[in-house]
């Protein structure tokens, strides 16, 4: 099966990032995990970017707050799909690492989750493998259905409390 690598713009992004770590295990995925930056560490950003596709890598998340621009500069030198998420790590709550990571140029893409939307991340990336890998595929259809029951039980749940038969 192919990796998902995880990029975070600094060690201080990791308490958010952990979630989509524990996610891909969830899923027996192979994971790799960085400490890169756009803009401390561009040398390495690029390096690994470059190399991605040979190390087997099938979907990239890159997760940085403030002037967040790792998941542009890794999509900037491969075409293996990169996720990006926005940390909220600034005095700006996370919009600022949300616009810094949305708003790409044409040609660029980089698919942008929610602020501190680790899961999701996870969940894309899995997807993107999952094109070409039924086994997956058939785990994610099977998490999705036990999320909808969930989200059904807890409707029962609030249904039968107040609303009147
Ligand atoms: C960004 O700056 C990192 O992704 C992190 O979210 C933020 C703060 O980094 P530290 O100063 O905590 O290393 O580049």
């Amino acid at each position: 099966m192919k990796k998902v690598a995880i990029i975070m713009g600094s060690d201080s992004d990791l308490p958010v990032v952990e979630k989509a770590i524990d996610t891909l295990h969830e899923f027996d995925v192979p994971v790799e995990v960085h400490v890169f930056s756009a803009h401390r560490t561009p040398e390495e950003s690029r390096a690994f970017s470059l190399k991605a596709r040979e190390n087997d890598i099938g979907a990239i998340i890159a997760a940085a707050g403030k002037a967040a621009h790792l998941a542009g500069a890794i999509a900037a030198n491969t075409t293996i799909p990169v996720i990006g998420i926005p940390i909220k790590s600034s005095t700006l709550d996370g919009l600022d690492a949300l616009l810094s990571t949305v708003q790409m140029p044409s040609g660029i893409p980089v698919a942008t989750v929610a602020i501190d939307g680790s899961q999701n991340a996870a969940l894309l990336a899995m997807q993107i493998i999952a094109v070409s890998d039924i086994g997956l595929a058939k785990k994610l259809d099977e998490h999705r259905l036990s999320s909808t029951a969930a989200v059904l039980e807890k409707n029962a749940k609030i249904e039968g409390k107040y609303n009147s038969k």
